[in-house]
């Protein structure tokens, strides 16, 4: 295993895949170790550029199918009813990568995940005060960054159903881990919605509409679709799918990131596990690809909203073995085996696959 330095991966990632994947990054595996993610180790998805904004002039303008018109200023929102809690984000786009044939966008492995503590004030009691108008059924989201998908010029914008927005868990976050949102992860507010896939938690948000119509915007018609083969948009990504990551155990090698244990004998696999659809009630453990399973032990939760640590005891021979952890959720959504295929390679929970090369003494 391993190779020579230099050894040319294939196929080959393109020059457009590869500058996206420089500016998003991923959680450096590693980080899986932290129940909450530190703010520069959680993975980045931005579609455009990170806007300027002034956080003096900033306002948060809520509107539309609306009895009033709300206008809130930074400290208008820091004034309002606070709530923290960690959230498990994973971009919809993570393990895209390791599709065949690979979808042309940001090329994620299995590393667009992470936990940060979000604080800010809760959705629902703002559009409440602005009052729904009796025909509203949606609330959309628009952040301030603008580009060119899909041939359309456009702010990036995303809608909820109004019973989404109303139910409690969304919160427009104006810090991260403790501090103000970082810029790139969308300063000086955002949008966090517990349990969706990452695109719904709308960065650099300055307007929230109410509207009378379904949202028809790129982001939700055309991106975030699960597409057969045909080319024909299927359903919307929405929630998570259960999914399942090892901390790497042992040291990397530099050129491939191929996990090395040094002795063979006893090591404690730790990982963390999350669903946005029910909570995670099993994770089993394979050490030979998936051929045997051993229950994890589950570690108490952090939050509702937050990944499930687990462990497992292995008892490492020398040699050559693939590690695998699979979750179900209370569901009993389970972790495929094998990756469920779309156009855009979105929503891509098979059970990882994890080289571990365990020397002999
Ligand atoms: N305004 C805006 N919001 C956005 C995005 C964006 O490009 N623009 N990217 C979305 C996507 S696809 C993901 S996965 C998450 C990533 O959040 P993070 O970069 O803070 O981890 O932000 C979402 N919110
Ligand atoms: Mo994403």
């Amino acid at each position: 295993m391993g190779g020579p330095a230099g050894t040319v991966a294939s196929p080959d990632i393109t020059p457009a895949e590869l500058r996206l994947a420089v500016r998003n990054h991923g959680l450096p595996l590693e980080a899986l170790r932290e129940p909450i993610t530190p703010a520069g180790l959680h993975y980045l998805l931005i579609h455009y550029d990170i806007p300027a904004v002034d956080p003096d002039t900033f306002r948060l303008e809520v509107g539309g199918a609306t009895e009033r018109a709300l206008s809130l200023t930074l400290a208008d929102l820091r004034a309002r009813e606070q709530v923290s809690m960690p959230v498990t984000f994973e971009c919809a786009g993570n393990g895209r990568a390791l599709l065949s044939p690979r979808p042309v966008s940001q090329p994620w492995l299995t590393e667009a995940v992470g936990t940060a503590q979000w604080t800010g004030t809760p959705l629902a009691p703002l559009l409440e005060e602005a009052g729904p108008r009796p025909g509203a059924v949606e609330a959309l989201f628009s952040g301030l960054d603008r580009g060119v998908e899909g041939g359309v010029v456009q702010s990036y914008e995303r809608a909820l159903s109004l019973t989404d927005a109303l139910s409690g868990g969304p919160l427009l976050a104006y810090e991260m881990n403790g501090a103000p949102l970082p810029p790139q992860h969308g300063f000086p507010l955002r949008l966090v919605v517990p349990g969706w896939y990452g695109m719904t938690n709308v960065k650099w948000l300055a307007r929230i509409t109410l509207l009378e119509e379904p949202f028809q915007g790129y982001q939700q018609s055309v991106g975030y679709r699960l597409y057969g083969d045909d080319g024909v948009p299927g359903e919307p990504v929405t929630r998570m799918r259960p999914r399942s990551l090892i901390v790497p155990p042992g040291v990397p090698r530099f050129e491939s990131r191929e996990r090395v244990l040094e002795r063979p004998g006893p090591v404690t696999l730790r990982g963390r596990a999350w669903s946005g659809q029910a909570p995670i009630e099993r994770v089993e453990v394979s050490t030979d690809g998936g051929a045997t399973w051993g229950t994890a032990e589950l570690e108490p939760p952090i939050a509702a909203t937050a990944w499930r640590g687990w462990r497992f005891g292995w008892d490492a021979p020398a040699g050559e073995h693939v590690l695998c952890s699979r979750a179900a959720d209370a569901a009993g959504n389970v972790q495929p085996l094998e990756p469920p295929w779309n156009l855009k390679g979105y929503a891509n929970n098979a059970v990882e696959r994890l080289p571990v090369h365990v020397l002999s003494r």
